[in-house]
């Protein structure tokens, strides 16, 4: 291989080949092994060899999915959970890549995600799960999950992606965001047109890129405050507060919390102390009834 003077791109694809664990990171790595693979005369037989070997890869996989093993992965629903819908390319393996902890991968070119890859987003402590599925129109769209999700990230590029993409969301339930991605590649106009067409729809979308990270907090925090939930800590008395939070379902109070930590023996607490936004002053005693708000810290002395 050496005589075709195929580079170092060509090499760690060459080596993520021969290491992939399954059919689908083969597909992916050999792709990127043609890509790379010098085009002139002494590498023709090189390249024809590796674009064989794909389409026998691709039909063997063809294969295995015509015998009727699925190849959805059962996704577990722990806590609030979200999915990326939209076509391919348009960015939704690098999104999950820069809000969780996931590696899914990313290609300008023909490959697409033919699995749900799930990652998970730490919002202070809230783990927020995030589901990267296969572009709208492609055979392994997983309805189901997005159906069921309770967030649906709809990731454009342009507007007109909006409204090519609805018709596959029609039996969703969960709440939706628009993430514009790859805003970075329009011009200062047509960004500007984008944007007051998004506004006129009254939905609300985020504008984003994946080079620049721009908005990235933003963003995150736009999915968090979607699911509905709040934060509450609760300390010991001296004690600083905890360091992850209870979630709980908003215009909760101070009894629900209770509850959920004494579990029916909620009787024994003898004072509440409360600090934070529902607090008129910090270590505010309340009572059983109090409402409480995002971010809260409770303190309870019991008997
Ligand atoms: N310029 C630009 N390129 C992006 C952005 N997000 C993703 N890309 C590129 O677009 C291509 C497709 O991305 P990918 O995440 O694989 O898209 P997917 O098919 O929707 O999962 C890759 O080459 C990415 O590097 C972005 O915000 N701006
Ligand atoms: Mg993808």
């Amino acid at each position: 291989m050496a005589s075709t003077n195929a580079g170092p791109e060509y090499g760690k694809a060459q080596s993520n080949y021969l290491a992939a664990k399954d059919i689908d990171e083969k597909i992916f790595w050999l792709q990127e092994m043609i890509k790379f693979c010098p085009r002139h005369k002494s590498s023709e037989k090189m390249l024809a060899e590796l674009k064989t070997r794909l389409i026998k890869l691709r039909d063997k996989k063809e294969k295995s999915r015509s015998v009727g093993k699925s190849t959805a992965k059962v996704i577990r629903k722990e806590g609030p959970q979200a999915v990326l819908v939209g076509f391919t390319n348009s960015g939704k393996s690098s999104i999950l890549n820069v809000l969780t902890n996931a590696q899914s991968p990313v290609a300008d070119y023909g490959f697409t995600t033919i699995e749900p890859v799930i990652g998970t987003m730490d919002y202070d402590g809230v783990k927020i799960q995030i589901i990267d599925l296969p572009a709208v129109n492609h055979e392994s769209f997983d309805k189901s999950i997005a159906n069921s999700a309770d967030l649906i990230l709809i990731v454009i590029n342009s507007y007109d992606d909006l409204s090519k993409i609805s018709p596959y969301l029609e039996r969703t339930i969960g709440r939706r965001l628009i993430v514009w991605n790859k805003s970075d590649l329009m011009d200062y106009d047509a960004a500007r047109k984008t944007e007051a067409k998004l506004m006129m729809l009254r939905q609300d979308f985020i504008r984003f890129s994946c080079v620049n990270a721009l908005n990235l907090n933003e963003l995150k925090k736009k999915i968090f405050e979607k699911f509905d939930i709040m934060r509450i800590y609760t300390k010991e008395p001296h004690k600083e507060r905890s360091e992850t939070p209870i979630i709980m379902k908003p215009n909760s109070a101070v009894e629900d919390l209770a509850e959920k930590i004494y579990h029916g023996m909620s009787k024994n607490i003898k004072e509440t102390r409360i600090w934070g936004p529902s607090s008129k002053f910090s270590g505010q005693g309340v009572g059983l009834k109090h409402q409480l708000k995002d971010l809260d810290v409770v303190e309870f002395r019991t008997k």
